[in-house]
């Protein structure tokens, strides 16, 4: 056998090598570590059988040989591509459901977050953003639904059934084919927002990653109006209103429908003093009255949201002047008599009779 006659072997180790080294940058850098192991140890393999065979066979054997080599390389190698290109291609749906909830951030802040919001909490509409651990009117219903509903709902809207006309509606149509300002890329982006802020949804719709969309909302405080909205209503979920006040010395009692600091809708009992409470405590025979001091009409209706539960006779055209502004009950029982509005979830208080 020629000495100097496995030179091939050598280039082959020499090769190997170099792809090793080039393996161990590239995995420093960042790479995929199972991908880098894997090439270069079946390089290293590669050059040691290629080695092997060239210091043992002759001419017509290694030829042969070689190509068997070469076949083996090409099958061991190929799901290592597959595996990088399907992580490439992972990375990337990553990457695009990001910006998809980014750019939905930003719609959000413009259309949505002054009725719904600016940490998607709900104001005078309910709470869109489920992960926050503030829940006023307990989990929303929101996680019953699907995508496809809420895409539907951010398209046409929520008409107002308690008004026979049916042309009020209590959320607005958004869909340019409902003569609203988004088109379908902007409503799909908007109900992945939606879905990215509920831990139930993103199960059901096998969300890239969890994400919560509404974190990227902070990046489009782009007024000093916008600033301190967003500080303000992240205090007032921190340092929800005071508990229960007790009312039992008094025979008639007044509960303002108001129009909160954040933009907002409550009802509240307002003490001397300036400070709201939503729930209060009375005694039996106590008058309450209801005042709309905001610009919106409200109902005073029993129970929680969005059902009557038929504790006490609802009004539910409490206007914003005039007769109809004002609606008292008089509760001659003892109990506790929960009321909200019917059309703004997250407006509601108690009444405890003692
Ligand atoms: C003018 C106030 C207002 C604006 C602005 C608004 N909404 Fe609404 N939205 C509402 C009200 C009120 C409801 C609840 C209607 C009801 O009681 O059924 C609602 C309901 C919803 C619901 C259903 C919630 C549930 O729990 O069933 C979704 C989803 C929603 N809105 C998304 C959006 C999106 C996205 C935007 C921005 C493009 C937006 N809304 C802008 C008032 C608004
Ligand atoms: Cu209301």
């Amino acid at each position: 056998m020629g000495t100097s006659a496995n030179s091939v072997g050598r280039w082959a180790l020499l090769a190997a090598l170099a792809i090793t080294v080039v393996m161990i940058v590239y995995y420093a850098l960042g790479g995929d570590g199972r991908l880098a192991f894997g090439m270069a140890v079946v390089s290293l393999a590669t050059a040691g059988f290629v080695y092997l065979f060239y210091s043992r066979l002759n001419t017509i054997q290694r030829t042969g040989t070689m190509a068997l080599v070469f076949m083996i390389l090409v099958a061991v190698l190929l799901p290592f591509f597959f595996l990088a290109s399907a992580k490439v291609s992972a990375d990337r749906t990553q990457a695009q459901y990001n910006n998809q909830l980014n750019y939905a951030a930003g719609l959000y802040t413009t259309y949505c977050s002054q009725c719904h919001g600016l940490l998607g909490q709900g104001l005078a509409a309910p709470q869109l953003n489920n992960s926050l651990s503030y829940h006023p009117n307990g989990n929303p219903p929101l996680s019953q639904l699907t995508a496809v509903d809420i895409n539907r709902i951010i398209t046409a809207g929520i008409v107002n059934s308690a008004d026979p006309s049916l042309k009020n509606y209590l959320m607005p149509q958004w869909g340019q084919a409902y003569g609203g300002p988004l088109n379908t890329d902007d409503v799909a982006a908007l109900t992945a927002l939606v879905v990215s802020g509920d831990p139930t949804l993103q199960t059901k719709e096998s969300v890239p990653n969890n994400t919560n969309g509404f974190a990227f909302i902070p990046n489009y405080l782009t007024t000093s109006a916008l600033q301190t909205a967003y500080q303000q209503q992240l205090t007032d979920l921190e340092h929800p209103p005071s508990a229960s006040i007790d009312l039992t010395n008094q025979t008639a009692v007044t509960i303002d429908a108001i129009t909160t600091a954040t933009g907002g809708f409550q009802f509240y009992y307002i003490d001397p003093a300036g400070k709201q409470y939503s729930t209060i405590t009375i005694k039996a025979g106590t008058k309450v009255t209801w005042v709309n001091q905001s610009s919106a009409i409200h109902s005073v209706t029993s129970g929680t949201y969005p059902t009557d539960a038929g504790l006490f006779p609802s009004d539910t055209q409490l206007t914003p002047s005039g007769a109809t502004s004002q609606y008292s009950v008089t509760f001659t029982k003892s109990g506790k008599y929960p009321f909200f509005c019917l059309y703004h979830s997250n407006m509601f208080g108690e009444i405890d009779v003692a």
